[in-house]
């Protein structure tokens, strides 16, 4: 097996944790990143038109657009500008001169942040068996080697069409439509990794597996739960209503393992006032749980929140609200009479006295908004978590009224988008039935495969052909070194990307490499330019139109790349759609999406509306589209881990220099961590009583089933984290979290939560 990447350290340093999200510095650095990576015009023109009505979508988080009001001056955040600097850069390109230069196993000596540096793609290229560079490849022969590998296989399901979150609803739903034609449901996507605990626990129990919020909410809530999530990072922007909403009086309360920056105060850099004297605080109880204990918190919550209403009847919960709108009530409160507070409150580690604290803030409250996301969709227990965040949202009647309610905040700038337009392994009957009647097939019925089903089934020889719709399949994904020789052993991989990234380098018998348009880029096509459209986390769907010149004439859009490999696959089919005729006019996409997909009517007036239009939203309007027409209480059970003497439970966790696994640099600088990504965040009693010291370089190491999977070279942190939990940067750490090891519910990695133990590390004499 060949190394997968380097693991060197690059020399740490360590300051005091900020105490203030973005104020100057992130205007600074996000310059720094702009104009360092590409020309000031250019740069400039990126600026100006992100997030504007007539500009194009952030390609970074899926956090939304106000509704109304849009700053003329800058209506994004440092992390947005970095991730349109990884897009627009051209003082390099990642061309066939490099990969002339460098042979394979040359750019895998190589870490993420160079790879990215070297710019975009320009050109397909192919590496066939056996060879040692990638070469380049015309488009239409790319397609044809496509188009017979997945034509010689025994079945359809044995080809994998994974997608990122990045693709637009237009090229999403040309995919689909291709895969399910060409005869598979094998269509993973980042999601599995992500919110699909969400997904899942919310389709269950409002009917619908999306935040029942708008943007507007979060100005009228009186109380805003976030619980693992951090959004000075991931969602920089969602700041400022949470600034408005404390200015209008509502109070926050923060449940992470960490004291994240951004969450504790916020000075906004366009705000005269917040420069002057220093920015807002913005929470008001700040909750350090231990990790993955967040359901015995809310059980906690629902606990005492029930014991106020038996002392108060009809002013802590809202009987009605229950009555006319739930099932399941009874056998929810029946079940917490099984649990003690203090017991729970131990089991997180908090004092009964804090979680009663939060209760006090709750209880006469009824507009309450809880945010939710990766610290709590990535455990095994995560859909059982987000259960109980239903209950405790329907106890106090928060669900489907202004400034309440559910609010995942998704990752990817448009991983909701693509779910909407069929991006799913499990698809609705209801939707095949449409994809039916509206195109005239039968759409495969069987389930596919989901991310870790597809990697083992790739492992095992079932697949033989992955497909990436950008993303990095490699990194992303658990068990690195598992799913490493899963891609190796297929016949084909293919990856449509804007930049270079390791899922290039660790690759199938034959690999392609596609190269297409970004967000920022100008996309021209027969019928002359081309806007797409993307759905941000509360459901409102907006135009995206790129304005920057293509870095070369050979990239194509996702949508044309999708049709180019249709006409190939299926050339001989006598009835086949005109596929080069869609992606040479977007509007006809979007008038075959609104034929079938309902909500999106009359969809290309209204998505060229200012603002984009809102899709419908039961639960936000208390239509609870379960089977029958009631929010569901649900019984979950905390469980807790048992850590053996010497054990911690790690969490995986982004930096603020990075967006999944791109990585723009090495600094964390809100967590006071600069120039290394190698580390682990231990507590200073912990290090103590593992006999380590502060900077010791040391080995992670998981078991699980019998095995044993190790991390090398990390250098330990002393950090304010609850004693037991270790916290380090995900990809680097991946390759200890065992395949196997998923969400109940909805095969969702366990990236929050890997057994681990330490040890020093031992150079080996080579
Ligand atoms: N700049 C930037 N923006 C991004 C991304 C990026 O990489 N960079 N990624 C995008 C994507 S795809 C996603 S999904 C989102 C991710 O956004 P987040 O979910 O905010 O990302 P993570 O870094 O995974 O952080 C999870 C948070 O949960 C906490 N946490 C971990 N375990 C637990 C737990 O058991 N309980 C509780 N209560 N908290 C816990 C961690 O301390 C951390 O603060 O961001 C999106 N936006
Ligand atoms: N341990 C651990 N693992 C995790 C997580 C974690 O918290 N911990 N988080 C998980 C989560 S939430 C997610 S969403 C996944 C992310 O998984 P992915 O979505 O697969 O990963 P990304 O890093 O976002 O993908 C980056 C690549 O996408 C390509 N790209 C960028 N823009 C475009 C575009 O416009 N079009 C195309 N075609 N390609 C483009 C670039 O080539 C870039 O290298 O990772 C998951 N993995
Ligand atoms: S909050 Fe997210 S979508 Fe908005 S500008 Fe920042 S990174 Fe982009
Ligand atoms: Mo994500």
């Amino acid at each position: 097996m060949k190394k997968i990447g380097p693991d060197t350290l690059t020399g740490l340093k360590i300051t005091k944790p900020q105490e203030t999200a973005a104020g100057l510095e992130a205007v600074v650095v996000s310059f720094r990143h702009v104009f360092g990576h590409t020309d000031l015009i250019r740069g400039w023109k990126a600026l100006a038109h992100l997030n504007q009505k007539d500009g194009y979508d952030c390609p970074s988080c899926a956090w939304p657009d106000p509704d109304d009001h849009r700053s003329a001056v800058a209506e994004y955040c440092e992390n947005g500008a970095k991730a349109v600097a990884d897009e627009v850069m051209t003082r390099h390109t990642a061309s066939p001169v490099l990969f002339q230069r460098y042979s394979v196993e040359e750019l895998l000596k190589k870490d993420d942040l160079w790879l990215g540096q070297q710019g975009r793609l320009t050109q397909p290229m192919v590496i066939r068996k056996g060879a040692t560079h990638y070469e380049p490849i015309g488009w239409e022969e790319a397609f044809q080697l496509i188009a017979d590998h997945l034509n010689a296989l025994e079945s359809p399901d044995e080809a994998v069409f994974y997608t990122s979150g990045r693709t637009s609803n237009e090229a999403a739903f040309l995919y689909q439509l291709f895969v399910r034609q060409y005869g598979t449901n094998n269509l993973p996507d980042c999601s599995n990794m992500c919110h699909e605990s969400t997904s899942v626990a919310l389709a269950e129990t409002i009917g619908l597996g999306k935040a029942s919020i708008k943007y507007e909410d979060f100005e009228k809530a009186e109380v805003i739960m976030i619980m693992g999530q951090n959004p000075g990072t991931n969602a920089p922007r969602m700041l400022t209503p949470l600034e408005q909403a404390k200015r209008n009086g509502a109070t926050l309360i923060a449940v992470n393992p960490l004291v994240e920056t951004g969450l504790v105060a916020f000075k906004y850099p366009q705000s005269p006032r917040d420069m002057l004297l220093g920015g807002q605080k913005l929470t008001d109880l700040y909750l350090q749980v231990r990790i993955n204990t967040d359901l015995a918190f809310l059980k906690a919550v629902a606990k005492l929140l029930l014991e106020e209403e038996r002392n108060a009847p009809g002013r802590v919960l809202d009987p009605d609200y229950i009555r006319n709108y739930t099932t399941g009530y009874q056998s929810f409160i029946d079940d917490l009479d099984r649990y003690e507070v203090a017991d729970l409150a131990e089991q997180c580690g908090l004092s009964v006295d804090q979680i009663r604290q939060a209760v006090d803030l709750m209880k006469y409250k009824k507009k309450i908004i809880i945010c939710w996301a990766m610290g709590l969709t990535q455990h095994r227990n995560a859909v059982q978590t987000i259960r109980e965040v239903i209950n405790v949202l329907l106890m106090k009647g928060s669900i489907g009224i202004e400034g309440g309610g559910a609010g995942p905040i998704r990752g990817h700038s448009n991983v909701q988008g693509d779910r909407t337009m069929g991006i799913w392994e499990r698809p609705k009957p209801e939707f095949l039935d449409r994809l039916r009647e509206v195109f005239g097939f039968e759409p495969p019925r069987q389930p596919g495969f989901s991310t870790v089903e597809a990697v083992k089934a790739m492992h095992e020889g079932r697949a033989k052909v992955f497909f990436g719709m950008g993303g990095n399949f490699l990194m992303a994904v658990s068990d690195t070194n598992y799913t490493a020789e899963a891609l190796q052993r297929c016949r084909l991989t293919v990856q449509v990307s804007t930049k270079l990234n390791r899922s290039h380098l660790i690759h199938g018998e034959t690999a392609l490499i596609l190269p297409c348009l970004g967000r920022s880029d100008r996309d021209t096509q027969a019928s002359g330019d081309q806007f797409v459209s993307c759905e941000a986390t509360t459901g409102v769907v907006q135009p995206s139109r790129g304005r920057l010149e293509p870095v070369s004439a050979h990239l194509k859009s996702e949508p044309a790349i999708v049709a180019g490999l249709a006409e190939a696959v299926f050339r001989n089919r006598p009835e086949k759609l005109n596929w080069n005729a869609l992606a040479s006019d977007y509007d006809r996409i979007r008038a075959l999406i609104e034929k079938t997909i309902p909500g999106f009517e009359r969809y290309n007036e209204r998505v060229r509306q200012p603002g984009g239009f809102y899709l419908p939203n039961g639960p936000r309007e208390r239509r609870f589209t379960t089977a029958d027409g009631k929010a569901h209480f649900s019984v979950n059970t905390p469980t807790a881990h048992a850590l053996k003497p010497g054990e911690l439970l790690l969490m995986t966790i982004r930096s603020h220099d990075q967006f999944n696994t791109t990585i723009y640099g090495r600094e964390d600088r809100y967590r006071g961590v600069h120039n290394e990504r190698r580390v682990v965040f231990m507590n200073a009693d912990d290090i103590a009583a593992l006999g380590f010291q502060p900077q010791q370089v040391v080995s992670l190491h998981s078991r699980y089933d019998g095995q044993v999977r190790t991390a090398e070279r990390f250098v330990i942190v002393p950090y304010n984290i609850p004693r037991g939990c270790a916290a380090a940067y995900f990809p680097e750490t991946n390759v200890l979290i065992p395949i196997d090891s998923v969400a109940e519910g909805s095969l969702t990695p366990t990236s929050k939560s890997i057994v681990i133990s330490v040890s020093p590390f031992e150079t080996v004499p080579a």
